[in-house]
């Protein structure tokens, strides 16, 4: 793999003007006949050849307007194909002809078989894998696909666009044919054949067309398409209202598989999804579950237009699609669900993936300018804080402004392959702002660190505020400009109202945002008649770390008076933080861990308001993650210590408020049969973060139990059985818990999925002989992804103590399996390596551990592409 530069880029040599693919499918020899007609660019040298991208192909066949083409004349490799002495002016037609094997396809990119069915995922080079092909984003053309394939076998035979027709084809055998006549590129072709099922639906447009909506899943499991053909109408529908966007083929296809590497894929018209993110039934799914699906069918719906429609110049513009398709999703499940308490869920996920990514070696900018493999770019930067740098522009220039903004990026580059500078020029010129400066969030790595720090001045009724900011150095990037940072902010008096002051100075401020665009400003307010409170990021405004000193009480105050939620969230966490970063170095050290009263009380007094919605109070009880102490500490770090830390000051909590969480527990139970909606999955919510506190107070394993014996959906039953394993792995109730919720759903693999999770989160040194003896269970199954994350994956991710282990064996344990997953495959041994991203910062003794591990990944011999990439960056 070598490594590509943005500098480089160049427009291809050729046009392509139209696509034609046949496939005759074969499990093991699969025959692939491309006709491909191009033109050779205005401009271009007469005599460039033709050079198409490949990956471990074989050429069978290779005509030039239906001639064989001499051998003289082209030259061929398993990874490119290069034709020279091309007509200068008139079209040609090439048709080229190869053999796959989707049976042997354990990279799951290109064609390959999953249970039976064949499927493709082509983003980002998996293309290639199928036939030549300038494959890559900026290559658009029309495609017509003809299917031929055992008629038993592949009922159901799709691909993109809208359906030609098919028949009988020869003995034994059918075909079926598709016209996509949006222009796209090699990345969002798809084809899936097989026995499927299928769940019906219609959507009519804005301009009354009628869409035919088809779910295939495999046979049996139709009613459990049920919830995603319900999000998916209501993603057509919202995307219509706020962005209108209406949907431009007349059948919107989804397919549901078993084995993915990723969540799923927004080819155009024949979204393939992987069965996690389409299935729910009460029974089997969480709130969780739920919630992921809505959001996903949401996601890959909402690429037609942020992704298709216009797509990416090339693929260092990977958020120009991603992080934009996150923003409108994060959007239409804040209208769909609790705004604020969206917005904690998406922050907290954004400090636990990204923050660390931004702070480790792994960190990039939004948008790269150098990539090795570009499947490991697919990261928490290009989304989430892609997503952020999105949310930013809309704060920067309100709300009907971005609009503004986003019509005219429909409207100007419909159909183009474009760049993030495209993206951002059209805010530009909507709202006559210059956003040179924003633009350096898209250009700069790394989190940026605002100081705060401000005074207030009785006799003058002035509040200063002054601001420092820091981007801190990043791989490649050492030396960092002031970035502008948008942060929204209130000054809550003491009787709880917000003061309006008479004016400001010291730089830009717009209704609610201060603008902090220098290294150092300070802003002074004037007319405030007493001393306020300041709440500063709210929404999250800027994705950045704060270090602003602000007393118990005023963090209790915003936590009280705030009229943004998630502010009242971020106060109460602010609140914690301290003291759990305190409980980790008492531990350490062997000290008694106490736990504020103010902290206890404030949480308390959160969780008992019932003016507050559940899933809220849900959040508000929910301390910081183990892993959040870890980056707030920053170094030096002994995850056994945290865990012990946390510990306490959960089971000090617990106590003090024993009699609350017995209220919860027993009056938070949504009433009549389970509904998955937002408001009935935030009591759940309340209840089982109740029953949690419930099992330090009580140090029993009754009351979980008896939660798992009456459990009427998974939600409930999930938590009650991590309660029991978490918290008394060793107790008769959590072994006979974990043997009846086995039997109950062995025929489920993502129910199955569950059972490996909880039991590789198991805290503690004995997870990794725990997970051994998991390996051995004959449903481990090492082909499918699911699988392995949510074994290895989250054992690795999710489990501090257990991974961790200071004898460094948790790390030589990840590093053979990444060596044995990576040969079947890359992707995703990769994605699984990057949990080891913040070793850097663990104490001596496991860092030097985690080191060797990483260099025996290094050294092995036959490492892929993606795993070299990801392990030499971390030890870079
Ligand atoms: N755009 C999709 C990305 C994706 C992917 C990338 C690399 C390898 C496999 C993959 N499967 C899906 C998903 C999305 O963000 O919508
Ligand atoms: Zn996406």
């Amino acid at each position: 793999g070598q490594i590509v530069h943005l500098a480089d880029y160049r427009p291809t040599d050729f046009v392509l003007e139209r696509v034609d693919l046949t496939f005759e499918l074969d499990p093991t020899n699969t025959k692939v006949e491309a006709r491909l007609i191009f033109h050779r660019r205005e401009g271009v040298d007469p005599t460039a050849p033709l050079v198409l991208d490949g990956d471990e192909l074989t050429l069978s066949g290779l005509l030039l307007d239906q001639n064989e083409v001499p051998t003289s004349q082209y030259d061929v490799t398993p990874e490119q194909l290069t034709v020279r002495d091309l007509p200068a002016e008139s079209p040609f037609e090439i048709t080229i002809t190869t053999y796959i094997n989707p049976e042997a396809n354990t990279q799951l990119m290109g064609l390959y078989r999953t249970n039976g069915i064949y499927c493709t995922q082509c983003e980002a080079e998996g293309f290639r894998r199928i036939t030549y092909f300038p494959d890559r984003p900026d290559v658009l053309a029309p495609y017509t696909v003809t299917i031929i394939g055992d008629k038993a076998a592949n009922p159901v035979m799709l691909s993109n666009g809208n359906f030609l027709g098919g028949a009988g084809y020869d003995e034994g055998r059918a075909f079926a044919a598709w016209f996509d006549p949006h222009p796209k590129p090699s990345y969002l072709f798809a084809l899936v054949t097989g026995d499927l099922g299928v769940v019906e639906d219609t959507f009519t447009t804005m301009s009354g067309n009628e869409v035919a909506l088809k779910i295939y899943v495999e046979h049996g499991k139709e009613p459990r398409a049920a919830y995603a053909m319900d999000a998916l109408k209501r993603s057509m529908k919202w995307d219509e209202e706020r962005f209108g966007r209406e949907y431009d083929l007349n059948i919107f296809q989804i397919v549901a598989v078993s084995d993915f590497n990723m969540g799923a894929m927004e080819n155009k018209g024949l979204n393939v999804f992987n069965d996690k993110y389409v299935l729910a039934d009460p029974e089997t799914a969480t709130d969780q579950d739920y919630a992921n699906i809505e959001a996903i069918i949401a996601h890959e719906y909402f690429h037609n237009w942020t992704g298709n429609r216009i797509t990416c110049r090339d693929w260092f513009q990977l958020c120009l699609k991603e992080g934009l398709t996150v923003y409108r999703d994060h959007e239409f499940s804040a209208d769909m669900r609790s705004r604020p308490v969206k917005r904690i869920a998406e922050v907290r996920h954004l400090k636990s993936e990204q923050f660390p990514e931004d702070a480790g070696p792994l960190a990039h900018p939004v948008r790269p300018t150098k990539y090795r493999e570009i499947n490991n770019f697919y990261t928490t930067t290009v989304y989430e804080k892609g997503s952020e740098v999105t949310r930013m522009i809309a704060t920067l220039l309100g709300r009907d402004m971005f609009k503004k903004g986003m019509d005219l990026y429909f409207e100007r580059h419909d159909g183009d392959a474009a760049t993030v500078e495209d993206f951002v020029k059209c805010f530009e010129d909507a709202s006559g702002r210059d956003l040179t400066q924003f633009s350096l969030w898209y250009h700069q790595a790394g989190t940026p660190l605002v100081t705060a720090s401000s005074s207030y001045d009785q006799s003058s009724g002035t509040f200063t505020l002054s601001l420092e900011q820091m981007v801190p150095a990043t791989p490649g990037q050492s030396t960092k400009d002031p970035m502008h940072i948008p942060l929204s902010f209130a000054l809550i008096l003491d009787n709880g109202s917000l003061a309006t002051p008479e004016g400001v100075t010291g730089g830009e401020v717009t209704e609610d945002v201060l603008h902090l665009t220098e290294r150092r400003q300070t802003f002074t307010f004037s007319g405030i008649s007493s001393r306020p409170v300041l709440s500063l990021n709210r929404s999250f405004s800027a994705p950045i770390n704060l270090h602003f000193d602000q007393t118990p009480a005023d963090l209790a105050h915003i936590a009280r008076h705030d009229t943004d939620l998630f502010a009242r969230w971020q106060a109460l966490t602010d609140l914690a933080m301290p003291n759990l970063m305190q409980a980790a170095r008492d531990a350490r050290d062997g000290k008694d861990v106490t736990c504020d009263p103010a902290l206890i009380a404030a949480l308390l007094e959160a969780a008992a308001d019932e003016t507050l919605e559940p899933a809220f109070r849900a959040q508000a009880l929910t301390l910081p993650s183990e892993a959040d102490i870890a980056r707030e500490l920053g170094s030096n770090n002994d995850p056994d210590a945290i865990h012990a830390g946390r510990t306490a000051v959960i089971s000090a909590i617990a106590e003090a408020g024993e009699k609350s969480f017995v209220h919860l527990f027993e009056t938070m139970k949504p009433e009549g049969a389970y509904a998955p909606d937002a408001e009935s999955a935030g009591k759940r919510a309340l209840r089982n973060i109740a029953l949690s506190y419930l099992t330090y107070s009580e140090g029993s394993p009754a009351r979980a139990a008896e939660a798992f014996a009456s459990s009427d959906n998974m939600t409930d039953l999930a938590q009650a059985l991590t309660l029991l394993a978490h918290r008394f792995p060793s107790s008769s109730e959590a072994t006979s818990a974990l043997a009846s919720f086995l039997t109950r759903f062995d025929g489920n693999p993502l129910v199955i999925d569950k059972w490996f999770s909880i039991q590789a989160t198991i805290p503690g040194a004995d997870a990794l002989s725990r997970v051994k003896s998991l390996m051995e269970n004959p449903r481990f199954i090492s082909t499918n992804p699911n699988r392995v994350r949510s074994l290895i994956g989250t054992y690795a991710f999710s489990n501090p103590t257990g991974f961790n282990r200071a004898d460094g064996e948790g790390y030589r344990f990840l590093a053979e399996q990444i060596l044995a997953i990576d040969a079947k495959n890359p992707q995703l041994a990769a994605r699984i390596l990057t949990s080891m991203r913040s070793w850097r910062s663990l104490e001596p003794q496991r860092a030097d551990h985690a080191r060797a591990a990483l260099t025996t990944i290094e050294r092995a011999a036959n490492l892929s592409t993606d795993v070299r990439d990801i392990v030499e960056r971390m030890l870079k």
